[in-house]
């Protein structure tokens, strides 16, 4: 037939320099961005829903047209719009840590997401050392799974899939390339790979994809090993560990950290026990110094303002805390100097910047109206 195909709708999956590719029915479509569209709202993300016109049937190319409103954005990868954040660790090779496991799942909470978790490479251990691991984090209400890609078997990970845009997260070498392999067979993501420092800084910017499989989207990532937590409150950490959480909302004390107050109703519910009570105490304290330093770089910089506005001594704005956009801005504030303090971290452990820094940062943006 000729003439153009009609305006679709569809999903950015791919980047390559300046082509987006966009999968829309059963194909995709190389498209360049509209010069106006780019001006009135900013670049295009992978995972972005958007209108594609001119489409060229022969030729597979087309024009991005419209943005849709974003669900939320991630940073490190870079996707919108993510439903979910499955948390990969390692039976084993590297070793499993229960800290590096919840140091993800805080952080994927911490954006407003909600994390799953495949433990893979189950073929290294015990059958039973897998389904205690998979059970326990069930218990504190976590939809978990184990998987092997040696034995052929994913788990629920292939059912968690249809119909969403999901990011598979976790340290390197966890074998997360290798279960996005095995979801699509023909795909051949490198696997094995660590990452190498190029030069001092930043890697090139690599852009994530998002792969077909299983009737959902799936983005595989580089690993990261040097994630701090952003600055929050210590007192909500509660919030995010789903076990205590209810408890922390009942705790009669007020800004109960819930670690060992006489009187704490996560204390006395002994809802945290072992290795997750281990990784609160240890987040705590973590959220002490991340959140003294948030506070004495904001009053400084209110300090800044009061001067230059003429306020009177004393009566600078007061911090906002929690929840949504105050949050959100607190934590683009300081990224900064989170950034200059892993600079030094990541110097040491040979590895580039860009992965040193947490990538959750964003939490959910509103959702806009049209
Ligand atoms: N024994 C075993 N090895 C695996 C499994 N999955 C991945 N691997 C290996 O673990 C290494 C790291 O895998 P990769 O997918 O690159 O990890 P990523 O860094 O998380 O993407 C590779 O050598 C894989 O062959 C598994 O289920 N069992
Ligand atoms: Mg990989
Ligand atoms: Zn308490």
């Amino acid at each position: 037939m000729i003439g153009a195909m009609p305006v679709t709708e569809g999903t950015v999956v791919r980047r390559v320099n300046n082509v987006f590719w966009v999968l829309a029915g059963d194909r995709e479509w190389a498209c360049q961005v509209r010069a106006r569209l780019r001006k009135e709202q900013g670049s295009v993300m992978i995972g972005d829903t958007v209108r594609i016109e001119g489409l060229d049937a022969a030729n597979g190319i087309g024009v991005i047209a419209a943005i849709g409103p974003r669900r939320n954005t991630l940073h490190r990868p870079s996707v919108a719009n993510v439903d979910q954040v499955v948390v990969v660790v390692a039976s084993d090779e590297p070793e499993f840590q229960p800290a590096t496991l919840d140091r993800f799942l805080v952080l994927v909470h911490m954006s407003g997401l909600e994390p799953r978790i495949v433990w893979t490479k189950t073929d290294l251990v015990a059958e039973a050392v897998a389904r205690d691991r998979v059970e326990r984090y069930r218990a504190v209400g976590y939809a978990a799974t184990a998987a092997s890609v040696r034995r052929d078997s994913l788990g629920d990970l292939p059912a968690w899939l249809a119909g969403r845009i999901t990011v598979l997260a976790g340290p390197s070498g966890v074998g997360k390339s290798a279960l996005v392999n095995a979801l699509s067979p023909g795909l051949a993501l490198r696997e094995g790979e660590v990452s190498v420092r190029s030069g001092r800084g930043r890697h090139t910017t690599t852009y994530a994809s998002l792969h077909p499989v299983h009737g959902g989207l799936v983005a595989d990532t580089p690993g990261y090993s040097h994630l701090a937590l952003p600055p929050w409150p210590p007192e909500d950490l509660a919030w995010v560990f789903p076990e205590a959480a209810p408890h922390a909302a009942t705790c009669p004390l007020s800004k109960c950290s819930h670690r060992t107050e006489p009187g704490c109703r996560v204390v006395s519910s002994g809802v945290l026990t072992d290795t997750r009570r281990a990784s609160f105490l240890r987040f705590v304290e973590e959220l002490d110094e991340a959140w003294r330093q948030h506070q004495q770089s904001s009053r400084k910089n209110e300090g800044v303002t009061k001067w230059s506005g003429g306020a009177r001594e004393g009566e600078g704005r007061r911090l906002v805390r929690l929840p949504g956009e105050a949050r959100a801005d607190s934590r683009r504030l300081t990224n900064q100097r989170l950034r200059d303090q892993l600079d030094d971290e990541a110097d040491d452990a040979g590895e580039s910047v860009e992965e040193a820094v947490s990538p959750w940062y964003d939490g959910p943006r509103r959702r806009e109206r049209p």
